[in-house]
């Protein structure tokens, strides 16, 4: 909607195509986010976020946490999915359906109809966060797409080639945005560039991304 004095909404959604097998849906997320981020607060009651180390020792930037059947994790032993929280020995909470039915429509609206995620990973960037580039090989079934949702302070996302060396592309990916990535895209390698602080009326001086995913078989 254009010519709103007071408008509060940012423009209208649209989809940007990258490439066969991602597409960018601006602002899909945008009109559920503080459901969203309402549900990951709950989520993290239960299951804290924290700073997972990798099995090269280091400390990650993010703070991660997880809802769905499977949850990501890493420790000095490797990366992998687990049915329990670490932390707790809890099962990791339930997928929320607001989380579900965001998932699966923005799947279905990139052509990826059936999407079933088994995972949500939860990731929390504060000032000066990152991720560097990597591949998403630890599930189990590299047909089905992964859909990522940005929320709170904007980033620029680094998507890469099949190989390390290729010189990523720089997204900035606002709040509301959702990334559809599948086939030939399922492997690319991908990171975060240093999240700039900010303030933001929905998470305050953090950026939040959900990746769901079809984890297990
Ligand atoms: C492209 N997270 O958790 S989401 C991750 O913004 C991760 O928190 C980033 O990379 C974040 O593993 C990026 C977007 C994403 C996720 C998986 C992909 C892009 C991808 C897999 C293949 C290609
Ligand atoms: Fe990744």
């Amino acid at each position: 909607m254009t010519g709103d004095l007071f408008a509060t909404h940012q423009d209208e959604p649209y989809a940007e195509r990258l490439g066969d097998c991602t597409v960018w849906l601006h602002g899909f997320a945008y009109n559920s986010a503080s459901a969203l981020v309402r549900a990951i607060e709950e989520i993290a009651r239960e299951a804290p976020f924290r700073q997972m180390i990798t099995p090269g020792g280091f400390r990650m930037s993010a703070a991660m946490t997880n809802c769905g059947r499977l949850g990501w994790v890493t420790d000095r032993t490797g990366y992998r999915y687990t049915e329990h929280d670490p932390q707790t020995a809890r099962r990791w909470p339930e997928m929320p359906d607001c989380l579900l039915e965001l998932a699966t429509s923005a799947a279905q609206e990139a052509g990826y109809s059936g999407f079933a995620p088994d995972a949500c990973l939860i990731n929390r960037y504060l000032p000066g966060s990152r991720m560097s580039l990597h591949q998403d090989k630890n599930e189990e079934d590299y047909s089905a797409p992964i859909v990522s949702v940005s929320l709170g302070l904007p980033m620029v996302f680094q998507f890469g080639g099949m190989a390390r060396n290729d010189k990523p592309a720089r997204l900035p990916l606002s709040h509301g945005d959702v990334v559809v990535w599948g086939g030939a895209d399922r492997l690319r390698y991908h990171g975060v560039s240093p999240l700039k602080s900010g303030y933001h009326e929905l998470t305050g001086d953090c950026r939040i991304n959900l990746t769901f995913r079809k984890a297990g078989a």
